[in-house]
């Protein structure tokens, strides 16, 4: 045993029997396991902030608790939920101009090479049941692009719109270590595919029994751990140096997306415009929810501050509350498309970062003694901490909320192929139904088997409808590839 090996595991020992952890170092006096797979087990085990889990764990279960015992007839003040007032509508027809201009104020930004983009690719992807970074997949159409080619194609092109060049938009990718590798290397063999761009991963958490909160073996020398959930992409700038970087390169707005959504627009000047133009410090691009139950979370305030009340947290009450027309109270979908001025990142949010974290309940595969290899569970085992990105929001003093057309923005890829919802096939149709429409906005007539799902246009081609004038008068065949 080397000198390293047993300061640390002396260290080790020290904290977990503290931490009431010990179990996890069973396996160490096993001779048949190598020196280096217990090394790098101590290794895993020093970055973990075993001193703090029973408190993150603690918080969140009251949390859990205290949703479970909500009671709307016996609300406090601080604790009241109501809909969010204000934000713009992009299907006002009496606001056209303050969009057009809202886009020329982004596409300044853009040009001055102020705005960055900042792609969440920390998850796991389980619901899709996709082997690899979720951004590789390819939802079919004929090019065979992946997420994140047409993430990466799209700054590109606006990028080239703006005047500035493919390079304009800096496009800051958060990873896991649990893909960082896969993701970074896939990027790597794409040339970047032309852009400027930066990976960084964020944290993990070890899962936990509940509610005695254990950590969990998944083999002799390894633990169960998880990304922190997308709210770990605040501590994971600051660690990584990003926020410095973006600094010095002149960015004053971040747009933050998901990998999700095969419509999202990176950068979207217009979004990041009308953020600038109401002199925002946060801003969340939302769209009505088509039902009560549609997996989304909604902008409201809370205690009069903004926020997100995610889709597992709303009562059923408040998910169903219509007005007088009909329409959803509680309606202003969250399509995980988030703005920051630097400024607020920096001096606001980093600042006042607590530890926030939720509880999720997932089958954590597991090392079992008695058959000595790793079992998958059928049933929820364990709890994996999650911090959300928008807990912070009600840090705003202004927030910025833009509803956007569903169909032009919205096709997110969660559940696997054959899925009714949310699948790649309905963003396969999602996507196929914009082509179809910015050509016929175009002036082109379309002919052939109208009802295709395999129409596309290069993010290269357009970036959002334009630049199609010389269809003009054409007849396009669908399916179509432009
Ligand atoms: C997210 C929103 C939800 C709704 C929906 C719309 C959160 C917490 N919830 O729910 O309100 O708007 O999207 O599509 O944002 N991610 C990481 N690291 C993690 C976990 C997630 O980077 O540890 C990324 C993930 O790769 C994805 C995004 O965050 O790009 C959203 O994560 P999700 O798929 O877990 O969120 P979902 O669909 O439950």
């Amino acid at each position: 045993m080397t000198d390293e090996y047993n300061t640390l595991l002396a260290s080790i020992t020290k904290r977990c029997e503290a931490a009431n952890q010990l179990h996890i170092l069973t396996h160490l006096s096993d001779d048949t396991i190598s020196q280096s797979d217990k090394l790098s087990f101590l290794q895993s085990i020093n970055e973990i902030p075993l001193e703090k889990l029973a408190s993150y764990l603690q918080g969140a279960l009251d949390e859990e608790e205290k949703l479970k015992n909500f009671d709307p007839t016996n609300v406090a003040k601080e604790d009241m939920v109501e809909p969010f007032i204000g934000g713009l509508s992009t299907k006002d027809t009496s606001q056209q101009d303050t969009l057009k201009e809202s886009n020329s104020i982004g596409m300044k930004a853009v040009s001055n090479g102020e705005v960055a983009a900042l792609l969440l690719a920390g998850g796991q992807g389980t619901r899709l049941g996709y082997n690899g970074p979720k951004g590789m997949y390819d939802i079919g159409l004929p090019s065979k692009s992946t997420l994140f080619q047409y993430m990466s194609e799209r700054i590109k092109k606006l990028g080239e719109l703006s005047g500035k060049g493919a390079k304009a938009v800096p496009f800051y990718i958060m990873t896991s270590p649990l893909n960082h590798k896969a993701t970074t290397e896939y990027f790597e063999k794409s040339d970047n595919f032309g852009i400027d761009v930066h990976f960084f991963p964020q944290g993990t958490l070890p899962a936990l029994t509940s509610p005695d909160g254990k950590m969990i073996l998944e083999t002799q020398t390894s633990l169960a751990v998880a990304p922190d959930g997308n709210g770990g992409i605040y501590p994971a700038l600051v660690k990584h140096g990003i926020l410095n970087d973006m600094k010095k390169r002149g960015i004053k707005y971040i747009h933050a997306f998901g990998v999700d959504n095969a419509l999202v627009k990176p950068a979207d000047p217009t979004f990041v415009g009308y953020c600038i133009k109401k002199d925002a410090d946060c801003g969340n691009k939302v769209l009505w929810k088509t039902s009560p139950d549609e997996k989304v979370g909604v902008v409201a305030t809370k205690g009069g501050n903004p926020c997100i009340v995610e889709y597992s947290d709303i009562s059923k009450e408040m998910s169903e509350r219509r007005d007088v027309n009909g329409r959803l109270v509680f309606g202003a979908g969250n399509i995980c498309n988030h703005f920051y001025t630097l400024d607020f990142m920096e001096n606001v949010i980093v600042p006042n970062l607590g530890n926030m974290y939720h509880v999720a309940r997932k089958k954590i595969p597991y090392y079992d003694e008695e058959k000595k290899e790793t079992v998958k569970p059928t049933s929820n085992n364990g709890i994996k901490l999650e911090s959300f990105i928008f807990d912070v929001f009600p840090l705003s003093k202004n927030m910025a909320v833009l509803d956007v057309a569903r169909s032009e923005e919205f096709a997110p890829v969660k559940n696997p192929p054959g899925t009714s919802s949310d699948s790649p096939d309905t963003a396969r149709m999602l996507f196929s139904n914009v082509a179809k429409e910015w050509v016929k906005k175009a002036g082109a007539t379309l002919v052939g088997d109208l009802e295709s799902d395999l129409c596309e246009i290069s993010p290269m081609t357009s970036y959002n409808g334009e630049g199609l004038e010389k269809y003009k008068g054409k007849e396009i065949e669908c399916p179509f590839s432009i």
